[in-house]
Order: structure tokens, then sequence, then C-alpha cells
């Protein structure tokens, strides 16, 4: 073999390695699912290798063309993609960016390697562009999740709280104010529960995206959970003050909703609100604050707004104090049973007693029936309070029976909770049988609260009880829906005129002429008459003229213990 065909056969055996290799390598980039940009320094030439097509509808042939990238990232990443895109010879260094496509939702990895000669010059630079899309979006996800909640799209909590917190730090430096709105939808559960949670979730997106519309540079929006929103205000004023958004929401609640089952639905919402700096300086106790009255709202009636003032926050207070007592009381320890006397207004004869719990705290301090009874009612502690009433007061009566023979009527005052309480009737058969009382000694009294749900359901009830021989008696009348003509209906036999009317009865011509219709058409329905609070002689008398059947009040007897009764009962008796 001469020189010149050993040098062909070395050229021919190079240039298969390098087919080769090339082959590899154009593999190994179409593979690797990156496109690269290919710079020579020394030629200013470029070259794209790779999966160009697929990020990428232009071309590069010279290094001018780069300003095309920059059209096709979103603008705030035209800037870092320069520095990595970047060709001077001075300042060079490697990089990696990412940098979002515009207009779509890919993300590009943009990777820079610098080759240096011996003498550090830079020789060749490459550039990778890989997509990152998946793992981004991933990302994006997460942070998605971090400031929105996912159901409505709002602000989540702990987004809006430091958004909140944001306001109220500018409010401080500015000397302006922050409102927040904490609502909570009507009857929700009731909703959720009838119709189903897909549906409860609906009704939370809709009144959700109902919101967000409120929302502007200075009114956040957020859901917390469930149907509890916040909206929080910087500065309100104008358009944007509380009254403002709360009458858009109002009449929001005027029309209808429509669901994707084509159910229309009525949303109502209560709202709290609450302001820096009044109600409190930091976000957190804003939020804290508004809710607080907004359950104030609900309590009041729902549909409405309540304002936080201080008291509130005070009332709040001392309730939870008394919500968590209740719940570790010991009742024989803790509860004694008062009795308050009623008499026949005819002869003073005493009629019955009215049973009233008394509740004294470890300290020694009386805590008021009318304060914790509805607090029991809302913890669902009356319910074993109630029994006990009824256990110890039955006991006590049963005593006097015993003692005295003396015929007279024992009055239970009855929570509605308790009166729904499925073995509510069984359980006052089984402690009458158990002392020996006849159910016709018994008086439930019963406030027209009761009547107002499951309407049915109760007046069934009430029949059963009657057919045992238990008297019920309507306890407040006056002071609730009460409309006479609404009575014929109610199977009871006994009224209760609340102390409101006797209070003014001597002072007030109206109350005068109402009271005397009240117990001229009561009287008529064939019911018997009971007034409360009666505390003069002029009003005794009053009553007495306008034959009202029996009295209760301080004129004639407190409620008083045990022994007070005896004494008294021992009086009339002797
Ligand atoms: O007892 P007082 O005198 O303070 O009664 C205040 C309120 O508490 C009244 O409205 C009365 O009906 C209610 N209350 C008092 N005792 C009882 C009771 O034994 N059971 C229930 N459910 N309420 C009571
Ligand atoms: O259950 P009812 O709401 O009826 O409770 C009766 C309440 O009225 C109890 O709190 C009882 O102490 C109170 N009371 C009864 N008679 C009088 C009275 O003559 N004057 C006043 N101020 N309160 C009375
Ligand atoms: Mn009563």
């Amino acid at each position: 073999m001469n020189e010149l065909d050993k040098q062909i056969s070395m050229l021919d055996s190079i240039n298969k390695r390098l087919v080769k290799d090339s082959k590899i390598l154009k593999l190994i980039c179409d593979t690797s699912n990156s496109a690269f940009l290919y710079y020579n320094f020394e030629e200013d030439s470029v070259q794209t290798i790779a999966n160009w097509d697929y990020f990428f509808d232009f071309k590069i042939t010279e290094h001018k063309d780069f300003y095309k990238f920059y059209d096709c990232v979103e603008e705030k990443y035209t800037s870092p993609l320069r520095e990595t895109l970047y060709i001077e010879k001075r300042g060079l260094k490697s990089s990696t960016i990412d940098v979002k496509m515009k207009g779509s939702r890919m993300w590009l990895e943009v990777e820079s390697d610098i080759i240096y000669d011996d003498d550090m010059h830079p020789v060749e630079k490459i550039i990778r562009f890989k997509d990152v899309t998946k793992f981004n979006s991933q990302n994006d996800e997460l942070t998605y999740m971090a400031y929105y909640d996912l159901l409505t799209g709002l602000y989540n909590r702990n987004y809006f709280v430091r958004l909140l917190g944001e306001f109220v730090n500018r409010a401080k430096e500015n000397d302006k104010k922050v409102a927040v709105m904490f609502l909570d939808l009507d009857d929700f559960r009731k909703m959720n529960d009838s119709l189903g949670i897909i549906v409860g979730d609906e009704i939370v997106q809709i009144f959700g995206q109902f919101l967000s519309e409120l929302a502007c540079e200075n009114v956040i929006v957020s859901h917390f959970s469930s149907d509890l929103y916040c909206i929080g205000i910087y500065d309100p004023c104008g358009d944007f003050s509380v009254d403002a958004i709360c009458r858009k929401i109002f009449k929001r609640s005027e029309k209808p909703y429509k669901l994707s089952s084509g159910r229309n639905l009525t949303l109502t919402v209560s709202i709290g609100v609450a302001e820096y700096p009044e109600a409190s300086t930091t976000a957190l106790e804003l939020i804290n604050c508004a809710e607080i009255v907004m359950i104030g709202a609900k309590t009041n009636g729902k549909g409405r707004v309540q304002y936080f003032d201080g008291s509130i926050l005070e009332e709040f207070l001392k309730n939870s104090k008394i919500d968590n007592k209740l719940k570790e009381v010991d009742f024989s320890q803790n509860f004694v049973m008062y009795f308050q006397p009623q008499f026949h207004t005819t002869d003073k004869m005493l009629r019955g007693v009215e049973a009233l719990i008394r509740w004294k705290d470890e300290s020694g301090k009386m805590i008021r029936p009318d304060v914790f009874i509805p607090i029991a009612e809302k913890n669902g502690t009356i319910v074993p309070i109630g029994t006990w009433i009824m256990e110890e007061s039955i006991r006590i009566y049963a005593g006097w029976k015993q003692k005295y023979h003396y015929p007279m009527l024992l009055s239970l005052n009855v929570s509605a909770i308790q009166y729904k309480q499925p073995d509510f009737i069984d359980n006052l058969i089984n402690i009458l049988d158990k002392y020996g009382v006849s159910p016709c000694e018994i008086e439930l009294e019963i406030t027209e609260s009761i009547l107002i749900d499951d309407f049915k359901e109760i007046i069934e009830k009430l029949a059963v009880l009657r057919n045992k021989g238990i008297k019920i008696s309507l306890d407040d009348f006056g002071t609730g829906y009460s409309s006479l003509s609404y009575l014929k209906g109610l199977p009871i036999d006994t009224l209760k005129i609340d102390k409101t009317f006797i209070d003014t009865v001597i002072t007030d011509e109206n109350t005068r002429i109402i009271t005397e219709s009240i117990i001229y058409m009561v009287k008529r329905l064939g019911l018997e008459t009971i007034a409360e609070g009666v505390e003069t002689q002029e009003q005794f008398d009053f009553l007495n003229a306008i034959d009202c059947d029996n009295i209760q009040g301080y004129y004639l007897g407190k409620p008083m213990p045990p022994e007070g009764i005896e004494e008294l009962i021992e009086k009339v008796h002797g």
C-alpha cells in the first residue's frame, strides 16, 4: 500500500468513525427533548441543533436573529434571557434560567455553557433549551394552592390574613381605616343536608363568584371554609364603603341564584363588621371580632348586618366562659331549684308554683338563668340540665304532696331543644312514675320559639302530652310572634301574659286596652290566664277587674327556695 492509499484508508476510517459519532450525537440530541444553539466566536457563526422546531417557529442563522427570542417570551423574562444568550467576549458566564413563553403555558429552561481555549478566550458557546412546563406548572399549582381556595378561586384564609395585614400596615402609615366583613350564608346546613353536598359546593361557588365581582384594588375577597367568606376593605368610602357593599350583597339576595340543575335558590347572608382601628389593630383579631358580631347578626334574625362594638365582645367573652363552665358544672352541687308561687286572683289562694333554676358557681356568684339557659341551649347542655330540673322539681313537689296533700300545680319551663328530644315524653312520664306524681299535676311552660319549626311534629307531641293529662302553658305571650288568631289552633290550656304588658298596664292607655282584650279573647277560647311580673297593688286590682284568672309576681311572692313554699302552704292550709 502506497502512502496515498494509506492516508485514504485512514481518512476513510476516521470518516466512518465521525459519521458514527455524529449519528450517535444526533440520536442523543434528538432524544434529549432539547434544542441547542451553537455559537462559534471566531467565525461569529450560529447553528441550531436537534428539536428546534418543537420550541420555535423561527430560524436563527446569524447572531442578529437573537432578537427573535425576546418576542416569544413573557416580558419580564427578556432581560435575564438576554444575559443568557449574551455573546460579547467580555463578561461572559455560564447560566441557567427558566422563562415562560408568551401566550402559552410553556416553560423553557435555558442553559448556557462556554468553551474556552488554553488562553481562556471564549471559543464556543452552547445554549440548551429544555421544556420544563410540567415541572413548572406543578409548581404553579402549588403556588396557586398556597394563595387561592380551589372551590371558589377566591383568596384562601391564610393569604387573606396576610393581605389584610398589609392593609392594616398601610392604614397605620396613612391614617386610614380598614374594614373586615365576615359573611355566613343563612341556613346553609339545611340546604346542604337537604340538597346534598354537591349542591352545597355549587352554592358556595356561585355565591363566591358573586362576591368575586366586588373585588378591586382596595377590596379583597376570601373564602374561608364551608359557607364562610371574608371581605377586607382598605380605606372604606364611597362605592367601597361597608354600607355600599352590604347594599350590593343584600340587593343580590333579593333575586334567586340559578343552579346547574335548573333549580332556583334564594341565598341570604348574615354579616359581621369590625374596623381597624376601633375593634382591633391586628388582622387576625379584626377577623375574630367580625365573626363574633356576625353570630350576633344571625341570632338577631339572619339576612342582616351587625357592626362591632365593645360591649358585644365583652358579652361574647363572658358567654364563652359560661359555655365552658356549663360543660363541667356539677348539677347537684351548683344548681338549686327555686319556686315562685302563682295565685288565683279572686281569693289569692295558691294555684301552683313555677320551678325556676338557680346556679351558684364555685365562688358563690349567682349566674342568672336568662344568661346561661340560652348558652346551654346553644351548646346542648340544656338537655341533661333540663332532665335534672324535671327530676329535682318533681322530687321536691312529691315531698310537699305527701306532707300537705295540698292540691296545686307544678309548672316546668321546657326549652325547645329539650322538648324536641325523641325521648322527652318517656323521660317525663318515667320521672312522674318514680315519684308517684300524676300527669294532671304538671304544667309545661313552652315559648313560642318552640313552634317556629317542625310545627306539625310539635303539635302532635303537645297533643300526646295533653292526652296524658299534662297541661300546656304558653309562656311570655306578647313578646314573640304572638297573634291571637293562631292561638285558636294550638293545643294549649294556659296563657301567660308577659311582664312587659304588666309593667305599663297602669301607665299606658294602649297597653291597658290591649291587655284587656287579650284576656277577654283568650278566656273566650277557653284558656286560663296568668299575669306575670305583677309587682303592685294597682296592677293586681286592675287585673282582678278585667278577670285575669291568676297572678304571679313579686307583689304576692318572689321565687324562693322550697322552704319558703312550705311556709306558704302552711299559711293557706292552716
Ligand atoms: O328565673 P328567672 O327568674 O331569672 O328566669 C329567667 C328566665 O330563665 C326565664 O325566661 C325562665 O323561663 C328561664 N328559666 C328559669 N328557670 C328555667 C328552667 O328551669 N328551665 C328553662 N328551660 N328555663 C328556665
Ligand atoms: O319563665 P319566665 O320567663 O316566665 O320567667 C319568669 C321570670 O320573671 C323569672 O326570671 C322571675 O324571676 C321573673 N319574675 C317573676 N315575677 C316577677 C316580678 O314581679 N318582677 C320582676 N322584675 N321579675 C319577676
Ligand atoms: Mn316561665
